[in-house]
Order: C-alpha cells, then structure tokens, then sequence
C-alpha cells in the first residue's frame, strides 16, 4: 500500500515538472529577414552588444585567419592559428531566424589551409566541407540560424585535433527572439589545454607536441589562449551591485572544465549552452567542444577568482583568472577580513601577444646550425601535415621519411615547397592526390628546412643551398 502511494506520489511530482518546463521550440525556418548588416566581431574578453529587439536579418560575417606567434607564458613563445587575430577566435554574436553569409578569408602569409565548423550550424561538417580555404583565399558559405543558444566553433581540417590545439576555436551566440535579458557586463572566456615540447615554464620557441597531445596531457591549461590573459591589468572589472554574465566556452581540445567562480555563486546557468535554466551553481561543466552561459550579481568588493576546479590546472598549468569588484563593503554579506594575496598566480604574469611576428633568428651558417634551424622551421610548417617524424598520414600527407620521390629529385622537392602541389604523385608505391599549399619562406628557410629533411629519417643527405633555392625560386 505504502509502496503504491509514492509511486503515484513520484508520477504526479514528474508530471508536475514536466509541466514546468515551457520550452517551446521555435521554427526558425517560418523566421523572415529583414535587411542586411555587417557582424560586429569583438576579441576576448569582449562581446558584441546584444542583439535585443532587433528583426533577423542577413548578417554578414568576415572572419580572418591569422597564424602568429604569441606568449604562452612569461618568456615562452607559441606559433598560435587564430580566427580573427585571438584565442579564442572572435565572438560572434546572432539571433534565431538570422541568416548568416559567412567570409572565411586565409591570409596570404599563413602556411596552412583551414576551415571552420561552427556548432550553430544545421549542416555537412558545421560548414567544414564548404568552407576548405587555402592561405591567400576566401571561402563564402551560408546558413540559418536554427537554434539559440551559446555554441563552439573550431577549425577541422586534418590534423583537426592540432588546429584546435593551435587556438582554433572561439564562440558564435545565438540569442533567442527579443535579446537575452539584460545584465550590466558581459564578458567572454574560453578555456583551452596546450602541449608543448619543452615542459611547462620552458623558456624560448615551443612547438607544439603531438605525443602529449594524444596522452591528453598538457603543459598549459588556460583561460582566453594564455597565462594571465585575465589577471593583473588583464583582470574583468566589476562595481558592487551589478549583474555579470560570463560567456564561458572550452576549446580544449582534450580536457572538460570544472568552471567555477571562488566568492560567487552562479544565479543562473544556461546548461552546456542550451534552453534550460539551472540556477544557484556553485560549479559547472563545460564539455570539450561546448560552453555555458552564467550570470550572477556582484554584492560585495574584493577579486573572485576564475578557476577550473580541477585545480593543479589552476594553480600548475595557468587556468586563473580575476574579477576586481570595487565599491562600498556590505558588512552582511560579507564581513572581512578580505586579501587578495591569498590566490596569487605561481608563476601567472601578464602577457601580451605581439601582433607582428619576433625578429628572425641569427643566421645559420655552418651545416650543423642550417639543420638545427631547419628542424626548427619544420616543426612550424611541414609538421603540421607530414607528421612529427615525416612518417606523413595514410592516405592524405606522403611520407618524407625514407620516400623514393624526395630523394630521386632535389630540384623537384625544392619546387613544391616554394610553389605547391596539387594533384597525383607517387610516393614509395602509393598514390597521394591532395593540396600541399606554397610555403612562404626565405630561400635560407626552405634551404635550411630540405637540408634538414635530407639528412634525416633514413635520406639521402643531400645538401640544399640557397643558391639551389633561388634558382628554381626565379625559374617561370
Ligand atoms: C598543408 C599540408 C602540407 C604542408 C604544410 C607541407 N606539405 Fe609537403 N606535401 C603535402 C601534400 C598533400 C603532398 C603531396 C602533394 C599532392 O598530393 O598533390 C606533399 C608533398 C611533398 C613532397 C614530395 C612528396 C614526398 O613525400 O617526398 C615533399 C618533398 C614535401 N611535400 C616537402 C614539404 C616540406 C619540406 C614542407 C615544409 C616546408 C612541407 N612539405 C609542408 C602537404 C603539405
Ligand atoms: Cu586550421
């Protein structure tokens, strides 16, 4: 008998809920537009202004691709691949029923062809199949905009999980008709997991490392593409008595993050991004590859602390960011005693990302220094598609490691590394059809980079010099 009444008990409580719930989804593709306007892009920690009561639209997006190098740490440099100049990417932000004419432009001095797939998109690949884009052109593709909510966009072209690992990725917000409610600061934060060669805090140029990649663990766990992109003079700024909402993305490309805000308690959490609503969260998960929307009022002064709970990252890889509230103590929420030391960064300083790439390295002149500088110059630009140690990729990417085609030819190798390859070749017995894009670099780089190519992984040892380089550079 008592069994029987909490199963009825239970059902009704269920049903109850259910009835809650007043979700009603929106047919987007009933949604008319009215006009067109160009996309305001904002870099983090910034967003666009909200979408409010405006119509939907054609919104027109120009989005640019960007490979530059960038601080990673205090004195540790990283060759970082961006849309739009940052990493995270630009903020892209829409509304239900927009339809969006996106422009994905790869700049001529990039060395690498990329592509977007954003998460907001009803599509092949998100958009990736459309939007393939080599350095020099541009790529338009178009959709409707189906589904609110906050969504992830990344790069996916081969080896996507080292695009992503490079900064490849950002946020686009669908807002649902009528705007989000209106809070007094918006902000945008994506966190993301780096791997470099040396170990974390090792000075100097760090290529990226595919062996910790795959053995998910990074060197770096941070917040907006770097350590200390939101402490010191980085940190967000609040007053008491504001409402804060923070568009919280994770690019990882491996790690979930345990977001969570040290003094605050989350009002409300728009889950992995969607529809429903939680509210009064002290920590929420942000899935590799998804976000959350999360927004509380500020009652006291003092710095909160960003962090991801998972905490070594915070305190030993750089997941840590601040948000300075000033004004009037309010004694019954808080009383005191208050320090802002007690959180401080081991090691978190503040960095910016140079926009113009760091002076070229000295000369290299004897043999021994060109291929040391030529593995260097590999571990930036043929790596990416040949593979760490030229073994290349099955089907995609030949192998430069004991290959047949690179040591019958040196004149030819020369010649599609200055200028490209499209089409069939046939390396060490198999057929390889696909796009090795030019490289832009100096006739000493590509001399240095071949040399060290030739004298490695079972080659011939052969010797490139630059005069070789310049000759078939000026050949029409
Ligand atoms: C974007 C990917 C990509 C990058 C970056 C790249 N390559 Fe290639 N490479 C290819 C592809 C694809 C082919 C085969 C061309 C085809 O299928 O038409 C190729 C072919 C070659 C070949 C001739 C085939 C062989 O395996 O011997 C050589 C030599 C070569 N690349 C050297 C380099 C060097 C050196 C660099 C760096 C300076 C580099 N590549 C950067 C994709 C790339
Ligand atoms: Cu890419």
């Amino acid at each position: 008998m008592k069994k029987i009444f909490i199963l009825i008990f239970a059902s009704v409580a269920f049903i109850g809920c259910k009835q809650n719930d007043e979700y009603k989804k929106v047919d987007a593709t009933q949604i008319k537009v009215d006009g067109t306007i160009n996309a305001e892009l904002t870099s983090p920690p910034f967003v666009p202004k909200p979408v409010g009561d405006r119509p939907a639209k054609k919104l027109i997006v120009n989005l640019e691709i960007i490979e530059k190098e960038g601080e990673m740490a205090d004195g540790v440099k990283y060759v970082y691949w961006t849309f739009g100049g940052s990493v995270p990417g630009s903020f892209i932000r829409t509304r239900i029923g927009d339809e969006v004419e996106f422009h994905l432009k790869n700049h001529p001095d990039n060395k690498l062809p990329h592509n977007i797939d954003l998460h907001a998109v009803t599509g092949p690949g998100g958009g990736a199949k459309s939007s393939f884009v080599a350095p020099g052109h541009e790529v338009t593709f178009s959709f409707k905009v189906l589904n609110q909510g906050l969504f992830v966009y990344h790069c996916a072209t081969a080896p996507v999980g080292m695009h992503i690992a490079n900064g490849m990725y950002g946020l686009i917000l669908v807002e649902p008709e009528g705007g989000l409610p209106p809070v007094d600061k918006e902000y945008y934060i994506m966190q993301g997991d780096f791997y470099t060669k040396g170990a974390n805090g090792e000075k100097g140029l760090q290529p990226f490392d595919m062996t910790k990649a795959i053995k998910e663990e990074p060197d770096y766990v941070v917040f907006n593409g770097k350590t200390g992109s939101l402490t010191g003079d980085n940190a967000l700024t609040a007053k008491v008595g504001e409402t804060i909402r923070l568009f919280v993305g994770n690019g990882g490309p491996n790690l979930v993050s345990s977001f969570h805000v040290i003094g605050e308690i989350f009002d409300n959490v728009h889950v992995e991004g969607g529809t429903l609503i939680n509210h009064d969260v002290q920590t929420t998960l942000v899935p590799s590859g998804g976000a959350a929307i999360v927004d509380f009022k500020v009652e006291a002064p003092g710095t909160l602390i960003i962090v991801d709970h998972s905490i070594f990252r915070t305190f030993n890889k750089g997941s840590l960011g601040m948000i300075n509230v000033t004004g009037d103590d309010n004694k019954t929420v808080y009383s005191g005693p208050q320090s802002d030391e007690v959180y401080h960064p081991e090691g978190g300083t503040i960095q910016t990302m140079p926009n113009e790439a760091s002076a070229k390295a000295p000369k290299a002149v004897t043999l021994v220094e060109r291929i040391a500088d030529g593995k260097s110059i590999y571990s930036r630009t043929c790596f990416a598609c040949h593979q760490p140690t030229g073994e290349g990729l099955p089907n995609t990417f030949p192998p430069l490691a004991k290959s047949d085609f690179l040591n019958a030819d040196v004149n030819r190798a020369i010649e599609f590394v200055l200028k490209g390859k499209t089409g069939e070749v046939v390396v060490n017995g198999k057929k390889y059809n696909s796009v090795m894009t030019a490289q832009t670099l100096t006739d000493d780089e590509v001399a240095n980079v071949l040399t060290y190519v030739y004298s490695t992984w079972g080659n011939s040892k052969k010797e490139v010099t630059p005069a070789m380089v310049k000759a078939i550079r000026s050949k029409k």
